[in-house]
């Protein structure tokens, strides 16, 4: 299934001046507005670059973690799934989304009360969909989710995102339809057995939240031996300043929406 990385869109949103409020594990200090939008825009270049076009939405000033799309929708090829964010302060970006989302897809499924679910524990790979539960995705959203997925054909599993990580996906991103880049802390609990895995070097574990998006890796910048070891491994990587929304533990991923509207 190569959808899983062939993309014709993305839907980024702007950060809004808010963002100081936005939600961290560990206060490491306040972003810079400034240097987040500079980084905004050449992720919305690389992601241009890498053949997608990109639907900008406006920043949210009521919702500080807005710009972190990705944890409001799971987007299939022929389906949209509107999460339930387990962070109090995010389950009113949904409906922010909505609206953009009932446009472009005509089936729309929903994860319902009581359930959470957040996107960045969803991993979309190219023979399954892989869920971790987190202190923001729960059995009841995760049960939700397998009866929509399963209903539209898909195998979904279960994992467990580590305790000390945000999303399943702080930790690993997909390369190719079986192809993982993973830290060594998440592919030690057992969930890519089956799957070719290549860890992020020690000490660079933040490198791990990348997105290939048709030809491209997108990952964060500061990370060279983890840059080195993806082109080694033939891949075409753009690497771009992440260090605003790393104070806010978002990355990559999170950043965009890729969907394939083909
Ligand atoms: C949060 O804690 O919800 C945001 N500050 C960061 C969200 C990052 N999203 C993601 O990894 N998918």
């Amino acid at each position: 299934m190569e959808y899983s990385y062939q993309f014709t869109h993305a839907i980024v949103r702007k950060p809004a001046k808010s963002i100081s409020k936005g939600l961290r594990a560990v206060d490491v200090g306040s972003p810079d507005y400034d240097q987040m939008i500079r980084d905004h825009k050449d992720y919305v270049e690389a992601l241009t670059f890498a053949g997608v076009d990109v639907i900008n939405l406006h920043e949210l000033d009521k919702f500080p973690d807005g710009q972190f799309v990705e944890d409001t929708a799971l987007c299939l090829p022929k389906a949209v799934i509107l999460m339930r964010p387990g962070a109090p302060s995010r389950l009113g970006e949904v409906c922010e989304i909505t609206p953009k989302l009932r446009d472009l897809f005509k089936d729309v499924y929903e994860i319902e009360e009581p359930g959470h679910i957040e996107g960045g524990d969803i991993l979309v790979t190219g023979k399954e969909i892989l869920v971790g539960r987190s202190a923001r995705t729960d059995e009841k959203g995760i049960s939700q989710l397998s009866q929509t997925v399963c209903s539209l054909g898909y195998v979904m599993r279960e994992v467990f995102t580590p305790p000390e990580i945000l999303h399943f996906k702080t930790d690993c991103s997909l390369l190719g339809p079986d192809e993982i880049l993973s830290t060594k802390r998440l592919e030690s609990t057992g969930c890519f057995d089956g799957y070719k895995v290549i860890n992020v070097a020690d000490g660079e574990e933040a490198a791990a939240n990348a997105i290939r998006v048709n030809d491209y890796v997108i990952m964060p910048a500061g990370f060279p031996k983890t840059k080195a070891i993806l082109e080694d491994h033939g891949y075409k990587v753009k690497a771009i300043n992440n260090t605003e929304c790393a104070k806010l533990d978002g990355g990559m991923s999170c950043l965009s929406l890729r969907l394939n509207l083909r």
